[in-house]
């Protein structure tokens, strides 16, 4: 870091490249040199200024005044460039614009009105491990539980007819990739674009959604005129986007943590009533979201360093849910830490609307599973999937030792 006479610091610059496949797999030795290097780093290949420390992540995170979402939270600035599919209405929306959608969707995902829910997702939790252990003690602990469990209960919850739920994560891993540069990733997933909006933007009429799920609530908050009618079948489509990957990856992310980290799933057993914990522990530990950007409204001073006006910032949730500033033994997965403040799920107006839904799926499958396995063991290497944005996975091979 270098001083001028004015006091504006000249922040440490890197040409490293976040988005390449090799740092996607194995993040955390750039987010120790990030942190490292400085509370603001310059990133030269692709003209933004990073944060990696807890402190100024979360300060840009509730500082949506002057870290504005509406040019987009991808490296793609919408002042200048045309976004992949029109915005929406909350991620990629400011006050006052985002307000309205905000409020009627945090109102369908709050914990009073998943009550109903618990009951049903509880049986199929049950019902699902029940299946996966009569198959026998190995499994693929990704695609028999994480990745199954919420397409299990998630499209029926928001109303979803039964065809073509199988385009929900390739849809996800798409969006999810678009926040990223233009790189080989989303090149892969260009010839799917078309497609894949289409059967999305199709879910997201009011014809197409039962009369009783998240999406139906939607358009009876258009009726009532809390929202608009047009702005209605956006908010569908973000259930659709941010609904899927996030809980599958989030879910890996717990039962990695259990299969690595035995003494860890002993004390969830003793104490089945820290599933919750344990999952949101899981979501600091691996941060299944590791990245958004912000767009600077102003000329924005950051531990010294002046961030210009229109130019992109990238936080690295990732990194400061590992901050050692911030978190003792930030790299153990510890049940007995409390995890609350980490930015797994963002900060401030933008914070995660989907987390107690999120949370839900993870309590009862983790009860479900602790009740009856009394070891999660590895039998191979895990593999990763690699996404511009999120911590992904391919496989989770995995040994269950059933209980007496
Ligand atoms: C959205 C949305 C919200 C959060 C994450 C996300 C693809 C999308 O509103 O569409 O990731």
């Amino acid at each position: 870091m270098t001083e001028t006479l004015e006091g504006t610091v000249v922040p440490p610059a890197s040409d490293v490249d976040p988005f390449a496949v090799e740092v996607l797999l194995d993040p955390e030795p750039l987010h120790r040199d990030l942190r490292e290097a400085g509370p603001v780093v310059y990133l030269s290949r692709y003209d933004v200024h990073a944060l990696a420390r807890y402190e100024q992540v979360h300060a840009a995170l509730v500082d949506w005044q002057r870290f504005e979402s509406g040019a987009g939270v991808g490296w793609t600035n919408f002042r200048h460039e045309k976004p992949w599919r029109p915005p929406s209405l909350l991620l990629e929306a400011d006050p006052p614009r985002h307000d309205a959608p905000r409020r009627v969707l945090r109102e369908i995902l709050a914990p009073p009105a998943l009550r109903r829910l618990r009951e049903t997702w509880h049986a199929a939790a049950e019902e699902m491990v029940d299946r996966v252990l009569a198959d026998g003690p190995e499994l693929d602990a990704f695609t028999a539980l994480a990745k199954a469990f919420p397409l299990r209960v998630f499209p029926d919850a928001v109303g979803l007819g039964p065809d073509g739920r199988d385009n929900l994560l390739p849809y996800g891993n798409m969006a999810f990739n678009a926040f990223g540069p233009l790189n080989d990733l989303v090149k892969a997933d260009a010839h799917r674009v078309a497609e894949l909006s289409a059967w999305v933007n199709a879910q997201c009429r009011r014809e197409a959604l039962s009369e009783d799920g998240f999406g139906a609530r939607i358009w009876a908050a258009a009726d009532r005129g809390d929202l608009t009618h047009e702005q209605a079948p956006l908010v569908v489509r973000s259930l659709l986007t941010a609904g899927v990957d996030t809980t599958v990856h989030g879910l890996s992310a717990a039962l990695y943590a259990f299969a690595t980290h035995p003494e860890q799933w002993q004390r969830l057993r003793e104490r089945p009533e820290l599933a919750r914990v344990a999952f949101d522990e899981a979501v600091r530990w691996q941060s299944p979201v590791q990245t958004f950007f912000r767009t600077a409204t102003t000329d924005v001073r950051v531990a010294g360093t002046v961030i210009p006006e229109g130019t992109k910032i990238l936080m690295f949730l990732g990194a400061a849910n590992r901050d050692p500033d911030r978190w003792t033994d930030p790299d153990q997965f510890d049940l007995a830490r409390d995890p609350s403040g980490h930015v797994g799920f963002g900060m401030g107006i933008h914070q995660c609307i989907g987390q107690h839904v999120a949370r839900l799926e993870a309590e009862v499958l983790l009860t479900a599973l602790a009740r009856r396995v009394e070891r999660i063991e590895l039998t191979d290497t895990p593999h990763r999937h690699p996404n511009n944005t999120l911590r992904s996975w391919a496989s989770l091979p995995v040994r269950v030792h059933p209980a007496a």
